[in-house]
């Protein structure tokens, strides 16, 4: 099972990923997406999904329209982990593919 990160895990990993924040009520990350139409949100997410699938680690998302908001932590170890630090990362250059 995954590990929480540290504080000191955790603090470097929120460096390493600018566009995310710490949410509010719960050890976890998030970050708003927002695309050209829903046409490139929702291929956005059909792309994360796959990996999600693959990972065997699952991204807690919101989708209006153009707009995806995730949530990242992970359910198992309730909080933040390496997994959601991965999944970000990936999300992060899945997003900037799409321009
Ligand atoms: N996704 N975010 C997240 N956190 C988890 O703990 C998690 C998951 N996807 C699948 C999963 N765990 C399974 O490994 C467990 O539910 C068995």
């Amino acid at each position: 099972m995954a590990q929480k990160l540290t504080p000191d895990a955790r603090r470097a990993a929120l460096e390493s990923l600018p566009k995310w924040h710490d949410a509010e009520a719960r050890d976890a990350i998030e970050r708003r997406f927002v695309f050209k139409d829903f046409n490139q949100a929702f291929a956005f997410m059909t792309r994360v999904a796959l990996v999600a699938e693959q990972m065997d680690h699952h991204p807690e998302w919101f989708n209006v329209y153009k707009t995806v908001d995730v949530l990242l932590s992970t359910h198992d170890a309730d909080g933040l982990t390496e997994r959601d630090v991965t999944l970000a990362r990936k999300m992060d250059a899945f997003a900037a593919a799409f321009g």
